[in-house]
């Protein structure tokens, strides 16, 4: 599998960019919010994969507890993975059952799903399918 994008959980994307403007040269390429996940997020293209910033929209959701209680930085490493059902299903049958029952609507149109990380060492894992 190749790496689609790496999330980053920040207070502030504006500040965020502004770090990945002047240190890396990086703009943004896609923004958007994903009210079901209570997020607000923007892509920076680095070669074939991204730097998802995600920032809170609001006191709930996700990324705002991942902010209260471990601060900014690594929220999730996600994967591309085209035939994301069929993925779901040999994950369960290893015992390593997604966070959701099916594929659910993520950035870009995409449809993803997560792992806990306590199957990977600690790191929330996405596959994001087509
Ligand atoms: N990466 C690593 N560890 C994480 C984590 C993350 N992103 N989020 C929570 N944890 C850890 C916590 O530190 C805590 O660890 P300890 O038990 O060692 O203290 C443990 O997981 C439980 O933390 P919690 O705050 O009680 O969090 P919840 O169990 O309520 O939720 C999770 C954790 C992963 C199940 C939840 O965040 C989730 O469902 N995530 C998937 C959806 C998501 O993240 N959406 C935002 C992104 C949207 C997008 O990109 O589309």
């Amino acid at each position: 599998m190749k790496i689609d994008h790496v999330g980053i959980a920040v207070e502030s994307i504006e500040a965020a960019l502004s770090f990945y403007k002047r240190a890396l040269g990086l703009e943004p390429c896609h923004r958007e919010e994903i009210a079901a996940q209570k997020v607000r997020v923007a892509f920076l293209q680095a070669g074939e994969a991204s730097i998802e910033l995600l920032e809170p929209i609001g006191d709930e959701g996700a990324v705002a507890k991942f902010l209260k209680t471990r601060g900014p930085g690594l929220h999730h490493v996600a994967f591309s993975a085209a035939d994301i059902a069929g993925h779901m299903d040999r994950l369960r049958r290893e015992g390593l059952a997604p966070l959701e029952t099916a594929p659910r609507p993520g950035a870009r149109g995409h449809r993803v799903c997560f792992l806990h990380p306590k199957h990977a060492a600690g790191v929330l894992i996405e596959l994001v399918g087509g």
